[in-house]
């Protein structure tokens, strides 16, 4: 059962500390604090605060979208995104290890009536065929089959890109099949960084998206969810439902317009840096890290190839200041992101070295 822990190790070193855990736990820019002191702000609730309306007005404009909606969280994103397009009694078709499937509490059951059903995928990638077989047929015992939901990029297989070619396939089996398509795309612009595919070209061939800002932007707080004026106007509602309604929210959203403006240009140093750390390991224990697979931020790690079990792996690290979590069955998991630098990586090589 693929889950992810925490070094508890470790909180002793002293020296520099390599933060692999995430790209979550990047911290925002001079520029980002600078914006958020001076933001222009009111009240959103009542759709007053004129930093988040232009913050949705150039999220509209970057993914050739009618409308957007911001949110607290990625989970609550994804909540809103998948309630929007669901009635309770729903399914949503999904992949095995999606983040929401796995990791946001089941919170479209709790929450929505909804449920969950994985494929069978391909690191990520579903099978049109697969997808069309498990429509239920309209007989009022089953649930309706509503939606297929992707993830893109897919963290839990390591960042692996949802290819484009796939995703017009997929589009015309949900369409075929009277089915809405949902893309978790907390890393977009990860995937648009390693595919050259433009975020609006992955927007249009959804009927909601949602993407993060703290991430790989690096913004503190929030993510959108992005689609067309009916569908964020049901959107609206479900996050002032879930308590996500905010007010002077200008000042969270002023730090995002400044990672969509600075931040999106710097991935594929990221995407560099993850693959040296592959070839690293790699090169320490052939069998470790499927080099090939790395595609974007995320490299992932089977322990047993280094002679450790994931959670010896991490305690190992932790104590020479090289920090990431374990990661579903077998592996840990490592991300770049923008506060671990080149020298970084080389340094989490050494230290890993010393422990083989
Ligand atoms: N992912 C986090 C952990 O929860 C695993 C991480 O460190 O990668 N969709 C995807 C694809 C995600 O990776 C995450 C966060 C979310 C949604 C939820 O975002 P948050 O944690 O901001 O609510």
């Amino acid at each position: 059962m693929p889950a992810y822990t925490s070094p508890r190790p470790g909180q002793a070193f002293t020296g520099r500390v390599v933060d692999l855990r995430s790209d979550t736990i990047t911290l925002p820019t001079p520029a980002m604090r600078e914006a958020m002191a001076t933001a222009e702000v009111g009240d959103d609730f009542l759709g007053e605060d004129p930093t988040a309306t232009a913050l949705e007005a150039r999220v509209n404009e970057l993914f050739g979208a009618e409308a957007s909606v911001y949110v607290p969280s990625g989970r609550m994103a994804n909540l809103v995104g998948l309630l929007s397009l669901t009635q309770p009694g729903d399914e949503v078709l999904c992949t095995r290890n999606a983040h929401f499937f796995h990791y946001e509490g089941a919170a479209i059951s709790v929450i929505g009536g909804v449920q969950p059903r994985a494929l069978t995928d391909r690191r990520g990638v579903l099978d049109p065929a697969e997808v069309a077989a498990a429509v239920k047929a309209p007989l009022d015992y089953l649930p309706r089959t509503r939606v297929v939901a992707i993830e893109n990029t897919h963290n839990q297989e390591g960042g692996a890109v949802y290819p484009i070619d796939d995703l017009h396939a997929l589009r015309k089996v949900a369409d075929e099949h009277g089915l809405a398509v949902y893309m978790d795309g907390a890393r977009i612009f990860n995937a648009s960084a390693a595919s050259g595919v433009p975020v609006a070209e992955y927007a249009a061939l959804t009927d909601g998206l949602m993407f993060a800002f703290s991430k790989a932007l690096s913004a503190p707080v929030g993510s959108m969810v992005v689609g067309s004026e009916a569908y964020i106007e049901r959107a609206r509602r479900h996050r002032k439902l879930l308590g996500g309604g905010m007010r002077q929210v200008g000042v969270l959203a002023a730090a995002c317009l400044v990672g969509l403006n600075t931040m999106v240009d710097r991935i594929p140093e990221d995407h560099a840096h993850a693959r040296r750390l592959a070839e690293g390991i790699a090169a320490l224990a052939g069998g470790a890290v499927a080099v090939d697979e790395v595609e974007t931020n995320i490299v992932m790690v089977r322990t047993a190839a280094l002679g450790f079990t994931p959670e010896g792996f991490v305690e190992a690290m932790a104590e020479r200041g090289v920090r990431f979590f374990t990661f579903g069955t077998g592996n840990v998991r490592m991300v770049t992101h923008k506060d671990v630098s080149a020298e970084d990586i080389e340094l989490a090589l050494e230290r890993m070295a010393e422990v083989m």
